[in-house]
């Protein structure tokens, strides 16, 4: 397999993680690429029209995106329980998921506005929005810790790929200070094998 792959892209990391989790990460290679919403990558485009990373080569000539698909082929691959059978415990992982996409697109739209969106055009209150849909989120988790206890599964690996990157791209959130059960929760999850060997990913 191979996977269209950017440093800084919590997508990106989140496969990669999920592939490390599964111990299938040895049979990606990493294709290093731009994307960009603006500056449009034709290379990407030519396999994935959304010009999004990650977008993962199959090893059968499937191209898979986004990393919703991507994680859930993956976890076939590894025939692993990383996205639990039918029923209430797979709704549970799927919106945590959910949360943790959305958390990481609102980052990713402030993102943006920081460093694409020309000066004149910035919308101050738009970016705080995002922000504030990323506080929001944090505020539910935090006031349910029981949501993340023990899990293993893309739902607590979307969460911490959205806390690594709060921490990677928006420190002056101190997200830690005003949410500690999450933070409990992330210092210890960030223990775990498959997280410590993704800081050694490229960058
Ligand atoms: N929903 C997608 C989001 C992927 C995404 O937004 N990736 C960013 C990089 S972190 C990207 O490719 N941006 C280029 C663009 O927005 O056109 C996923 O889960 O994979």
């Amino acid at each position: 397999m191979k996977i269209l792959f950017s440093p800084t892209s919590p997508y990106v990391r989140k496969c990669m993680v999920t592939a490390m989790e599964l111990g299938v990460d040895a049979q990606i290679t990493l294709l290093p690429s731009y994307a960009h919403p603006v500056y449009r990558d034709r290379d990407i485009i030519a396999v994935n029209p959304l010009g999004i990373v990650p977008t993962l080569f199959a090893d059968d000539g499937l191209v898979l995106y986004d990393s919703r698909v991507i994680c859930e082929y993956l976890n076939d691959v590894g025939k692993g329980s990383l996205f639990p059978p039918a029923g209430r415990e797979r709704w549970t992982s799927l919106t945590l998921q959910s949360l943790g996409d959305g958390m990481l697109d609102a980052a990713l739209l402030a993102r943006y506005e920081d460093v694409a969106r020309p000066e004149g055009l910035k919308w101050v209150q738009w970016r705080a929005g995002q922000i504030d849909k990323i506080d929001t989120s944090l505020q539910a988790l935090d006031a349910k810790p029981e949501l993340l206890a023990n899990r293993l599964d893309i739902g607590s690996i979307t969460i911490a790929c959205a806390l690594w990157y709060l921490d990677l791209r928006f420190t002056e959130l101190g997200w830690r200070e005003r949410y500690p059960q999450v933070a409990a929760w992330y210092a210890a999850y960030s223990q775990r094998p498959a997280t410590l060997a993704s800081w050694a990913l490229p960058s």
